[in-house]
Order: structure tokens, then C-alpha cells, then sequence
């Protein structure tokens, strides 16, 4: 219960613009015609779900109402919620692998160091293993970011000199991973290089040896890090690495500080086949959860 509550009070940004919008709807509410479905779908846009999303909801709506024969506001809001849940519902995996690579990857400032802190954390208070691998050697001082991170979750780290390869660091976390036995192997990575092919370049050389350096009793999982508060943008992040990663979940940060929660449906309208696994609510090491549909649209439909 208290987790919901936090969970719901990362979401009052997005919830107040929702709301907000879908009270000024019902404010000329009578029934489910044209006009209110127009109405409807134009707020949707207006809260950074995309015209595709927003079109297909509008339609499922349409279709219940009719068929159901709704017509007080608060079903209709009962019906939006499930059609939502239906959008951006993902299986929550609640076994890990006994052995664990994850590849955290996503363009810079999104949270990616922060998120493997968190991450550290959560697979920590479950008794696992963890190692991480600072392989983002190109900003200065990353390395003792992600070290600092590493003291809070209370995990070992492997960190090499600024400028170091980062496929370098990899490869001895691996060798590390096997020698001493660890159950997560986590891999921070660089948000930006000189330019964006350098930094595809080398998130493809470090996706090579990973996966020439582990058989098949590791399970290996590449994650892309989204900062919420780019809203739509998003969307393009995720097929700029879809194309060079085989991307295996998404996790949305900065939720707590953004109106646009809203494009996570956009997110997962767009591309179905790949799951948000958390999402992040805060600066503190605690402030990670797993992303469940049905919290994320009853935190941000209710009247
Ligand atoms: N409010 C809030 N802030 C967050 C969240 N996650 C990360 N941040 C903040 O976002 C900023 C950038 O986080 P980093 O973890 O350094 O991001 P990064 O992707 O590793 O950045 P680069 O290494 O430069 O590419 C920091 O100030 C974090 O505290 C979140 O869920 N909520
Ligand atoms: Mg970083």
C-alpha cells in the first residue's frame, strides 16, 4: 500500500494534467457521441499519448460504449483505465536467472548510472551477487559516479583509468563474473562520445563481446534507459537503438518530475514487443519500482 501511494505521488504530474483534461470533458458530458470521443482523443494528444494511441483508444471506447451501453462518466473512465492497462500491460518477471548480464545503455543525462545504482540495490536486497562494470571511461569522473553507487548498494565494482577501452572493462568484468561467481553482472555505458556513431560504434563492440564471452547458461538482457520528461522523444530513442541492440526492456526514469507520463503509452502502443521493466521515481537509491500497468493507470485516471 505505502508503495502505491509513492508510486501514485510520482505520478501526480501526469495524474493533474489527465485529470484536469478529462474534467474539462466531462464538464459537457451527456452521452458517448462524436463529439465527446473528438474531445476525448484531442486530450489524449494533449497529454503526449500519439495520434496513433490516442486514435486506437478512442476507438476501443467507441466500440465498449456501444456494445455495453455505457453511459455515466465514471464507467466510461472505468473502460478508458482498462483499455490503457490492455496498451501498456508487460509480464512482470518475478525469477531471475541464476546468472545475469544486463547492458544498460541510453543516450546521456538519461539516468542510466543512477538506474544501475537502483538496480544494484533491488537484485542486492534479494540475496544476489552483483557486480558492476563502469564501461563508460569517456566522461571524466563517471567511474566514480557509478563507484559512489556501488558503496550505497554495497556491490563490487570493476573501474578502470578515464580513456581506458570500455570493451576492455567488459571483458575483464566477465572473467571476473565467472572466476568469483557473481549472479548479476550490470555494465554501465557511455551516454555520449565525440559523436552518435563513435557511441553506437562502440555500445555495438561492447554488445560483440558480451556475447562472445558468455554461453547460454548466462542470461543475457539489454536495457535502454528513457527519461520520462522527453515525452515522445522516446520513441525515437528507442528505434535509434533498436538498430544496433536487441533490446529486451525499457526503463523510464525522472517520472516524478514529469506531466508527460502519458507517452508511455505512446511507448508501448508503438513498440509491443518490448517490455518497461522498472521505472524510476527519484533521486534515491530506494526510488525504483517494477512497472505494472494496472498501477500506472489507476495512479493516473481517477477523477
Ligand atoms: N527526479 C529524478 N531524477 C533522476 C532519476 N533518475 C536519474 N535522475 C537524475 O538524472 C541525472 C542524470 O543521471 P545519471 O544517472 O548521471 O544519467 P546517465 O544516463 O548516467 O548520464 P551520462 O552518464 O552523462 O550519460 C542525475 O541528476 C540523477 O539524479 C529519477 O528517476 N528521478
Ligand atoms: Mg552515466
Amino acid at each position: 500500500m505505502q508503495l502505491f501511494n509513492k508510486l501514485k505521488e510520482s505520478f501526480i504530474k501526469t495524474k493533474e494534467n489527465f485529470s484536469n483534461k478529462l474534467k474539462s470533458i466531462f464538464a459537457f458530458f451527456t452521452k458517448v457521441d462524436e463529439d465527446f470521443l473528438n474531445r476525448l482523443e484531442e486530450s489524449l494528444i494533449m497529454s503526449d499519448v500519439s495520434v496513433t494511441a490516442a486514435s486506437k483508444i478512442r476507438e476501443k471506447l467507441r466500440e465498449k460504449c456501444k456494445y455495453d451501453n455505457v453511459q455515466s462518466p465514471d464507467e466510461i473512465l472505468s473502460i478508458l483505465k482498462d483499455i490503457i492497462i490492455s496498451i501498456v500491460d508487460c509480464e512482470i518477471e518475478h525469477n531471475f536467472a541464476e546468472k545475469n548480464i544486463l547492458l544498460v545503455a541510453g543516450i546521456n543525462g538519461v539516468g542510466k548510472t543512477t538506474t544501475i545504482g537502483k538496480l544494484a540495490n533491488f537484485y542486492k536486497n534479494q540475496e544476489h551477487k552483483i557486480l558492476i562494470a563502469a564501461a563508460d571511461t569517456f566522461r571524466a569522473a563517471a567511474a566514480e559516479q557509478l563507484e559512489l553507487w556501488a558503496k550505497r548498494a554495497e556491490c563490487e565494482i570493476l573501474k578502470k583509468p578515464e580513456g581506458t577501452d570500455p570493451g576492455a572493462v567488459v571483458f575483464e568484468a566477465i572473467e571476473k563474473l565467472k572466476r568469483e561467481n557473481f549472479d548479476f553482472l550490470i555494465c554501465d555505458t557511455a551516454g555520449r562520445l565525440h559523436n552518435k556513431s563513435n557511441l553506437m560504434a562502440e555500445l555495438s563492440k561492447i554488445n560483440r563481446i558480451i556475447d562472445k564471452n558468455i554461453d547460454n547458461s548466462y542470461k543475457k538482457s539489454t536495457f535502454l534507459v528513457l527519461d520520462a520528461s522527453t515525452g515522445q522523444n522516446m520513441m525515437s530513442q528507442v528505434e535509434e537503438f533498436s538498430k544496433i541492440l536487441n533490446i529486451n526492456g525499457l526503463i523510464i526514469t525522472k517520472l516524478d518530475g514529469t506531466a508527460k507520463g502519458g507517452a508511455i503509452i505512446s511507448v508501448r502502443e508503438k513498440f509491443p514487443e518490448i517490455p518497461i521493466k522498472y521505472i524510476g521515481t527519484g533521486e534515491q537509491i530506494e526510488d525504483l519500482s517494477e512497472f505494472d500497468s494496472h498501477q500506472f493507470a489507476g495512479s493516473i485516471i481517477s477523477r
